[in-house]
């Protein structure tokens, strides 16, 4: 196994409410890069973090997992945190560990409890966040406007990185 130095290696927790898509991101974040050759599905019980059998059958995360990709030299630990209230204290102990976070917001249904709770115990620990918005394929979702609004919400001047622009989506 490659032996990588102290400062390639980033820790990123993907917080969020539950269902926002945490368990699919960190799925497509492994294919994507290379460290899997089959994308993992959350809805066929194959997504790499949620690998417990009452995780495969419930179809949610329960514990935080742990997986990892390599880009560009750096290795990346995504820690892939639960969004249910039931399991957050595995979402903080996630974050406890982390060196940055990924906010996981729902593309319809914007911010929610949990994604508020997530993110307070990121600033907790005093984290750099990116948002993420996921389901932007869905109808009614909307990144200009969860942009905006997670940004009012949670008072901070988020660049957008990259915005989806595929001609006759839903996205705006
Ligand atoms: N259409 C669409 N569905 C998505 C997307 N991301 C996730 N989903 C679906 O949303 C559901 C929840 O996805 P998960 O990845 O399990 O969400 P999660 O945030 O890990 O959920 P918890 O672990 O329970 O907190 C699954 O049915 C996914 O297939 C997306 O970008 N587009
Ligand atoms: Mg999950």
């Amino acid at each position: 196994m490659k032996v990588f130095d102290t400062p390639d290696i980033r820790n990123v927790a993907l917080i969020g409410h539950g269902d926002s898509g945490k368990t699919s991101l960190a799925s497509a974040l492994l294919f994507a890069s290379g460290a899997v050759n089959r994308m993992g599905s959350v809805d066929e019980g194959t997504a790499i973090t949620d690998f417990d059998e009452e995780e495969i059958d419930r179809k949610l995360s329960i514990q935080a997992a742990a997986a990892y990709l390599e880009w560009k030299g750096t290795k990346i630990n995504l820690l892939d945190t639960p969004g249910y209230a039931a399991f957050l204290a595995e979402s903080r102990a996630g974050l406890a560990v982390a060196d940055s976070a990924l906010v996981l917001v729902d593309g319809v249904a914007g911010v929610e409890i949990m994604t508020s709770r997530t993110f307070s115990y990121a600033e907790e620990f005093h984290l750099p966040v990116v948002f993420v918005l996921s389901k932007l394929d869905r109808e009614r979702a909307s990144s200009r406007f969860r942009t905006r609004s997670a940004a009012r919400r949670f008072r901070c001047n988020c660049p957008s990185a990259r915005r989806p622009s595929t001609p006759g989506s839903s996205t705006s």
